[in-house]
């Protein structure tokens, strides 16, 4: 892995808010409804359960209906607009097919998801691309959809790694787990989604949540912990998954937290620290939206392009005043329509190279 003096690479990028250069941004071709599975069923809101249980049921691996995915388009057609017109390099995985049947040795699913949110599947550590297990099995192919990507630039000089594909077997899953209780992924293989890392240089602050196991940061550590100092963080969240809506470092000295999602016990690092916390605001969604409970703090979603160009939600005026009270330049953008693919602008796109090199922020 490259370090501070070494930054000329084609895939660099070692924190959310150095100048963005070039980026992948999902797609939604192949989308297709996911399938009822128990990791599934614990980042779902509460309120949402029988709706949301039924309707998959129903729904699994079918594809997204055009209806939906027309409104959706435009509002992804307008961020990739967006982003070149800020002079970024925008690259697009392959479309996959997700509407087929999953089958392994060990279980099926009905179909696949989609791949609107690289951000869950890659990570760039420096000049390395590293591609995480996932812990749903409706996901377990979305990293075939990057492989085109993770060539070419490997072949430009790029280091890729894969982490240990799980088995995903009924062991890495707790079917009894207590809502409110513990997580629903078990200690059994190293698990990890991308999204649950923040990066901030040498300090990376890493969620346990339903698709972060213990075992996973452990091997996350194992590998990277020369490098880097990997934070442990806890969030009061029973439908926890990602960080990107929780923790959301804007730059040196900066983060947003989320004032529903108190963090439980904050690592010695950030007590001693002189950065600024500072709650965002609540997102503009009404509370009567059918979507309220599952995606509010999406608002908080938001993609850098550097210290003070940042991609926001086009209703979210409340974000965007605290962003210009605190020396923000707010780039509005509409994404609402690709909330129900599960994220938005920081899901939706993975930064492959920021100009800068490996600094220490803490
Ligand atoms: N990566 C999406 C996170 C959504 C949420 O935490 O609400």
């Amino acid at each position: 892995m490259s370090g501070a003096g070494d930054v000329t690479g084609v895939v660099n990028s070692w924190n959310e808010w150095d100048p963005l250069e070039e980026v992948i941004v999902g797609i939604l071709d192949g989308a297709a409804s996911l399938t009822w599975e128990v990791a599934f069923e614990a980042v779902t809101a509460v309120e949402h359960l029988d709706r949301s249980r039924t309707y998959h049921r129903a729904h699994a691996g079918k594809p997204i209906e055009k209806l939906y995915l027309g409104p959706a388009q435009r509002e992804l057609d307008e961020l990739v607009r967006i982003l070149k017109g800020e002079g970024v390099t925008v690259r697009r995985p392959e479309a996959i097919d997700h509407a087929r049947a999953l089958v392994t040795p060990l279980w099926s699913t009905q179909g696949g998801n989609c791949q609107a949110n690289p951000r869950d599947v890659l990570i760039v550590f420096g000049n390395e691309i590293l591609e995480a297990p996932m812990a749903w099995r409706s996901r377990y192919f979305e990293f075939l959809a990057y492989r085109k990507l993770c060539k070419q630039y490997f072949k430009q000089g790029a280091k890729w790694r894969a982490a240990p594909k799980p088995a995903m077997s009924d062991r890495s899953y707790d079917f009894d787990w207590t809502r409110g209780e513990g997580y629903v992924t078990t200690e059994f293989e190293p698990l990890f989604d991308a999204a649950d890392m923040s990066r901030c240089g040498r300090d990376i602050f890493i969620q346990r949540s339903h698709v972060t196991n213990d075992f996973g940061i452990e091997w996350l550590e194992a590998h990277y912990g020369d490098t880097f100092n990997f934070h442990r963080v806890e969030f009061d969240d029973y439908r926890a998954i990602h960080i990107d809506a929780t923790f959301v470092p804007l730059r040196p000295g900066l983060a947003l937290v989320n004032p529903d999602r108190p963090m439980k016990a904050w690592p010695e690092k950030l007590k001693k620290t002189g950065w600024d916390f500072i709650e965002a605001p609540r997102s503009t969604l009404p509370e009567s939206h059918p979507w309220y409970h599952s995606f509010r703090w999406l608002s908080m979603n938001m993609l850098n392009i550097d210290e003070k160009r940042i991609i926001v939600e086009a209703s979210e005026e409340p974000t965007m005043k605290l962003l210009r009270d605190l020396g923000f330049d707010p780039i509005p953008c509409p994404f609402r329509k690709n909330y129900p693919f599960g994220g938005s602008f920081h899901c939706a796109t993975v930064d492959i190279r920021r100009r800068g090199g490996l600094q220490s922020y803490f």
